[in-house]
């Protein structure tokens, strides 16, 4: 099988978008997942990122393995903490905050979850996490305890995001933080993805078509939206598959 970066990079080269609905396991309902599923798959999605600021433990497993049986579309999971590694996953982007300055966030949790990893057959895909300051507070500064970037210092997040692919880091995400009032500004997208030979990631506040199309033609490459679905499924009747 095609590893699932592998195809991320080959779609990114070829400008095929790529569109990910994240599943955060602390605010689905188990019986609801059938119905919301067979919805993501007659969408445009491509993938489904499951994760959450704050999931209890073995909740991840039970809700990834519900999802596997109503879907082939691959899952990767998009962890706020180790507790959230599932096995019967496919992948796992493996973040380090690097718009942040907390060493566990950056190196430690990472050394922490390797007794976990090594017995699994997750594809770990090394992502730099780019936290963009938006009007309120996130649950990932609030978790993480550190400051995003000013959305007003484009160069800083550029020269962050590079300096992630330099570290060899597979993949950038640039976050507006889950729910943000507004998603990340084109100037933002446009400018790091000028500078960057990898594939751009981008979520935050994004929940209409028009902001999801915005997103793309600024550069993202994989977009990812998880609270407008959470706040009215009948988003997806504008994102249907062709
Ligand atoms: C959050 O980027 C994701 O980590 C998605 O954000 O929930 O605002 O769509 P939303």
């Amino acid at each position: 099988m095609t590893s699932i970066y592998k195809k991320i990079k080959a779609s990114a080269k070829n400008n095929n978008k790529l569109f990910a609905v994240l599943i955060d396991p602390e605010k689905v309902v188990f019986e609801d997942i059938y119905s919301f599923i067979k919805k993501v798959n007659n969408s445009i999605a491509t993938h489904i990122f499951v994760g959450g600021s704050t999931v209890e433990d073995n909740l991840t497993k039970a809700i990834v393995g519900e999802i596997k049986r109503h879907t082939q579309l691959p899952i990767v999971l998009f962890p706020g903490s180790i507790s959230q590694i599932a096995d019967n996953a496919h992948a796992l982007l493996f973040l380090s905050l690097i718009s942040g300055r907390n060493p566990e966030y950056l190196i430690g949790k990472h050394v922490e979850s390797v007794s976990e990893l090594r017995n699994t057959t997750l594809e770990v895909i090394p992502t730099g996490y780019i936290l963009i300051e938006n009007e309120k507070e996130t649950s990932v500064e609030i978790v993480t305890q550190t400051t995003p970037i000013s959305r007003a210092n484009i160069q800083k997040i550029v020269d962050t995001a590079k300096a992630g692919e330099l570290l060899g880091m597979k993949l950038i995400y640039l976050e507006a933080g889950s729910g943000a009032l507004e998603p990340i500004t084109s100037d933002i997208i446009k400018s790091v993805k000028k500078e960057l030979n990898i594939p751009l990631i981008v979520g935050g506040g994004i929940k209409t078509k028009k902001q999801l199309d915005d997103t793309y033609n600024s550069g993202a490459d994989l977009v990812v939206i998880g609270t407008a679905f959470e706040n009215d499924e009948s988003f997806f009747e504008e994102l249907k598959k062709n």
